[in-house]
């Protein structure tokens, strides 16, 4: 049967079916129903009580395409079903950073859960400049816990493996094997360049060799590397803030892969919000340096609260489940010296994935507000100049940028550098 989405009466009328959704809502007669979804993949509903504002939900739909194409570009509506076990299962690990599911219906693909009012897409608050004093500290819990627990340093091995091979998600992967790291380093035709971007920019991407060479082995490692449950899809609009709460949303491209995927997004698109901030905190009437300083703490607060608190629980859980992969006999010493390797090798395949999706932004199909709402053609291509130079550093450079404050003087020498040129 051909998909229809909802009409706004006809969504009243199912919720209203729906015993537990019903008690939260109140009768179907009172509910005032809008479409929201800006993104790419669903159809996103605000379901609000209009005799009772406080009374209300968030439906998410699943059609058969993809919603930025159209029907052109079919798609399994069984993505659904991944995103509500993931949504499960990191409500599960981390209740206080996910929202609540209320009610899924794996016929209809649709999933009815926690409507956060009083938060916004964090995208958007960092494109007004706005400061969320709690977000680094919440957001690194959130990567740490769900990181952690769904790998083999927390998992017996026969879980994790059939734990892996029930999430395996290869649609969605697919998607981002191909938008994050294959298209974007070919004259694709989904790609698409703002005009002033200069001709050797988009060049460089399809000839450096050691960028090419990274790049290829960071799509290996996101398809071969089934670490954890990742999240897959954690940039600045899956995450939503106020000044007390963090809440990461949007799981649909949930898989087993690399750890670092999901830090990288993180860190990507605080670079990205870093770059472009140039030309919105001066269109604000604001100094950019102050604020383009805050996102540069964030990420280093973010990679760094997460490497402590992941550690912590690899140390607390090791003592405890007796799981191990430093032999007995290594106790002590050899032990702290794995894991100190083990994180290393985290921050360089986590900078390395941010390489790849800072350049998939840019030069992409699916792009990023703080980069498309420059309407100045020059002052645009200036800030993605310096996020293409910024990514390819991350990418050939992973392995020797030993720390992330490291990663902060890169993204400022970049930024003057250019800005002097
Ligand atoms: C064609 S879908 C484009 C992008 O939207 C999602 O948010 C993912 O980032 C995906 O790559
Ligand atoms: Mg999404």
């Amino acid at each position: 049967m051909e998909f229809e989405a909802f009409t706004a009466q006809e969504l009243a009328a199912y919720l209203g079916d729906v015993p537990d959704v019903r008690a939260l809502l109140g009768d179907p007669d009172d509910l005032d129903v809008v479409e929201v979804g800006d993104g790419n993949l669903n159809y996103v509903y605000f379901v609000t009580n209009a005799k009772a504002p406080g009374r209300s939900v968030v439906v998410k739909q699943a059609p058969p395409f993809l919603r930025l194409v159209g029907k052109t570009w079919p798609l399994s509506c069984q993505r659904m079903e991944h995103e509500v076990a993931a949504l499960r299962r990191f409500g599960a690990l981390c209740p206080r950073h996910v929202p609540k599911v209320y009610h899924a219906d794996s016929k209809r693909f649709l999933v009815v859960m926690q409507h956060l009012a009083s938060h916004r897409i964090l995208r958007q608050g960092l494109m007004d400049g706005a400061i969320y004093p709690r977000f680094a500290d919440h957001l690194s819990t959130y990567l740490a816990h769900t990181l952690f627990y769904g790998s083999d340093l927390f998992l017996a091995a026969d879980i994790k493996k059939h734990a892996a091979s029930a999430a395996v998600n290869w649609e969605l992967c697919k998607i981002t094997e191909d938008l994050v790291f294959t298209f974007p380093f070919e004259d694709h035709p989904s790609n698409v360049y703002s005009p002033a971007l200069p001709k050797a920019a988009i060049e460089r991407l399809r000839t450096h060799e050691p960028l090419r060479i990274a790049a290829a082995d960071m799509k290996w490692a996101f398809m071969n590397h089934a670490e954890t449950l990742l999240h897959g899809d954690l940039h600045t609009g899956s995450i939503m803030v106020n000044e007390d709460e963090t809440f990461v949303i949007d799981p649909e491209f949930a898989f087993y892969g690399p750890m670092g995927f999901d830090v990288g997004a993180v860190i990507a698109n605080l670079l990205l919000a870093f770059f472009s901030r140039d030309w919105h905190g001066r269109i604000d009437g604001r100094d950019p340096v102050a604020y383009q300083e805050w996102l540069l703490e964030q990420m280093v607060r973010i990679w760094n609260g997460f490497s402590a608190q992941f550690v912590d629980l690899w140390r607390d859980n090791e003592s405890r489940s007796k799981r191990r992969f430093i032999g007995a006999d290594a106790e002590g010493r050899a032990l702290t010296a794995y894991r100190a390797h083990f994180m290393r090798r985290l921050l360089a395949d986590t900078l390395g994935f941010a390489g790849c999706k800072m350049i998939r932004r840019i030069v992409g199909m699916a792009k990023v507000a703080e980069i498309t709402r420059i309407p100045d053609a020059q002052a645009r291509a200036n800030i993605e100049v310096r996020c293409l130079r910024c990514a390819e550093a991350l990418l050939v450079e992973r392995a020797t940028l030993g720390d992330i404050e490291q990663v902060a003087t890169l993204a400022r020498e970049i930024q003057r550098d250019i800005a002097t040129m």
